[in-house]
């Protein structure tokens, strides 16, 4: 065997070590039932539930549930039952754009803060079930109004600040929102966001009955008379306190809109309990949390990493969160560590665009600072290649922390595949192995499951209570999307390799998404607002490998006739994709081709456009069954 491996470190193995992780996985899999009905317990429910899983994965008898019978309410499992012993407590750390400048929240003033938010949404009619989008920065304030709509039963739907207002509108439509919490701008590597003047733009031609602005930065802006709340303008009215409502395990918590391989972003519908169970026990799983812990996610609350990783996961267990505001290179490259000394973070988990851009700036921003305090390390959302793993374990960690690499989806909602650090040796570049319950299997294209050392499109074999329990509005969606490729197994999109020892290590997405610095983007999203371009006549997207980003985009345009490609062109091609989607969209580069190749049946070969996108022209396989083998010489020579 090639790789390195990097061996358990002793003091990690105190709460689970080899053991107690063959003790759980035996467990599951001796009695399911009763391992998922013990993790339930790590929370407080108005009615414990008797029943765990009851799922198929079948088309005949499609369903999953899990806790059913079971009731509770997430708000009252991240604050209230923290109170009495806790409630001085920190909960969240406020890290913003300017280092120093942040406050801190004990559970008490969250738990206050909630309750208001959940009293003005209440004083405004929104009720258990209505929907709520959030599009705010990384304030303290995002996470309370997270959890004043699950205070409440209303189901919220976080839209990343970087998503443009189109993107919003799409989501409000989709989900027919009542309400939009934003506020007034965002401040992002010394740069203001205009978030409330996106809102505006996104609700001219579909409103909302409220609005509510927080104030971030102060900025002067339009409110419109009816529909806008400044939240600091009521906030001293509002009462600290707010019956929560007893939800059903299976009552909605949130939608989160993911992208795809086809059409529109789908709505990622998770529910209460089974949600809850999976972020508050993945987070005492992986990241071996202890009391004493300070931990930072430096993923934002628009994804799902902030959902279950900033807010729900660490606020279940009572930990302190940080909630961090900013970009890896501001003020400088050494921001992250600075930050880590002055807050004293026990433990870190980011993505590896970050780590890869942080690795080119060499090692003395990290070196600047101590970071003695960290004693864990974590990478999520994309492949992490194993010298971006080598680089973080040895240079950021002095190589005496362990790196939890860990695999999962939004769609998950929490993690699936990832070392335990007190029990899992730990390969770079690979997730290593399951979690407890957990079952990934190795599909080939033939529907044959392999066994051992193989590769394959990853699937999963059985259920677990993160798993989401919908695509919202269209449930027939939600099984073709998953289910329907590979029957009786959820696919993930994700490409494979198990190695000789069983651990895994994912190759990237297999399917037509492409993931830009850990963000999930569909070609056909990209595609369709090319085309929408009057100039263009038909576009084809692909990924090509970049440096930092992990993967970039690369479009191919073929142009009405009579028009020309040229940069200004260009230019205004990527403006329409920051208008319809966001700047995280934007193509890297664009090709203008007289023609796309295509097979006799008309079907775009994308395999050749992937090629040529990565360089590889001169092995671009078999072109024979292309209606105009031509086409490739001109696409060849016009390489961007
Ligand atoms: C949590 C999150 C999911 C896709 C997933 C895969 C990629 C995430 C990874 C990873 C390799 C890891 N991915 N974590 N690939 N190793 N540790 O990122 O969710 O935004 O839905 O993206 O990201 O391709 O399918 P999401």
């Amino acid at each position: 065997m090639s790789e390195a491996v990097h061996p358990v470190p002793e003091d990690f193995q105190a709460k689970i070590g080899p053991d107690e992780l063959a003790r759980m996985r035996e467990e599951v899999e001796a009695d399911p039932h009763r391992f998922w009905l013990e993790q339930a317990k790590r929370l407080d429910w108005y009615e414990f539930p008797t029943q765990a899983g009851d799922w198929s994965f079948d088309e005949d008898d499609f369903h999953i549930n899990w806790y059913a019978d079971g009731r509770l309410n997430l708000s009252v499992n991240c604050l209230d039952r923290h109170l009495a012993k806790d409630g001085e407590r920190t909960a969240l750390i406020f890290e913003p754009d300017e280092p120093g400048e942040g406050r801190r929240w004990t559970y008490r003033e969250l738990y206050e803060e909630t309750c208001r938010f959940a009293n003005l949404l209440k004083s405004r009619g929104i009720r258990r079930g209505d929907r709520v989008m959030i599009y705010m920065p990384m304030i303290p304030e995002a996470a309370a109004a997270m959890l004043a709509c699950a205070r409440i039963g209303a189901i919220h739907s976080v839209v990343f600040g970087g998503f443009s207002p189109e993107s919003l509108h799409g989501r409000i439509v989709d989900c027919d929102a009542c309400a939009v919490i934003t506020a007034d701008e965002g401040v992002r590597g010394g740069k203001p966001i205009p978030l409330k003047r996106n809102v505006d733009t996104a609700l001219e031609r579909r409103d909302v009955a409220t609005v509510i602005v927080v104030t971030r930065t102060g900025a002067d802006i339009p409110m419109k008379a009816g529909r806008d709340i400044s939240y600091s303008a009521v906030r001293e009215e509002l009462a600290t306190e707010c019956e929560p409502e007893a939800m059903g395990a299976e009552d909605p918590l949130f939608i989160l809109y993911t992208s795809g391989s086809t059409g529109q972003p789908k709505g990622v519908v998770h529910t209460t309990g089974g949600y809850a169970v999976w972020a508050a026990t993945t987070f005492e799983w992986v990241f071996d949390y202890r009391r004493e812990d300070i931990f930072w996610c430096t993923a934002d609350i628009g994804w799902i990493t902030g959902h279950s990783y900033v807010v729900y996961g660490p606020l279940a267990c009572g930990a302190t969160s940080v909630m961090f505001d900013g970009v890896p290179n501001y003020p400088d490259f050494g921001r992250f560590w600075e930050t880590v000394d002055r807050l004293g973070v026990t433990i870190f988990y980011t993505a590896p665009t970050a780590i890869r851009a942080l690795m080119r700036e060499g090692d003395d921003p990290v070196k600047a600072y101590s970071r003695k305090s960290i004693r864990l390390l974590g990478s999520v959302g994309e492949p992490i290649n194993p010298e971006a793993w080598e680089w973080y374990w040895r240079v950021v960690g002095d190589g005496r922390c362990p790196v939890v690499d860990t695999w999962w989806q939004t769609e998950n909602g929490g993690i699936l595949i990832s070392p335990f650090p007190g029990a899992t040796p730990m390969k770079p570049g690979s997730a290593t192995k399951p979690l407890p319950g957990i079952r990934p299997v190795l599909v080939d294209p033939e529907q044959k499951i392999l066994e051992g050392a193989a590769s394959g499109n990853l699937c999963l074999a059985s259920a677990w209570p993160g798993l989401m329990r919908t695509v919202w509005g269209d449930h027939e969606r939600f099984f073709q999307t998953y289910f329907s490729t590979y029957t009786g197994l959820y696919f993930t999109g994700d490409g494979c390799r198990r190695d000789e020892d069983g651990y895994y290590w994912i190759t990237g997405r297999v399917d037509d998404v492409i993931n830009v610095s850990g963000h999930r983007i569909g070609t056909a999203e990209v595609e369709s607002s090319l085309v929408s371009h009057p100039k263009v006549a038909e576009a084809a997207v692909v990924a090509y490998p970049h440096e930092i980003k992990g993967q970039a985009i690369y479009a191919f345009v073929t142009l009405n006739a009579g028009e020309e490609g040229d940069d200004a062109l260009r230019k205004e091609l990527n403006q329409e994709v920051r208008k319809d989607i966001g700047a995280l969209a934007a193509p890297e580069k664009i090709h203008f081709t007289p023609a796309l190749p295509k097979t006799r049946s008309g079907k775009i070969m994308r395999r050749i456009l992937r090629k040529i996108a990565e360089g590889e022209t001169g092995n671009l396989g078999d072109t024979s069954t292309l209606a105009d083998p031509g086409v490739v010489d001109a696409l060849v020579a016009g390489r961007q």
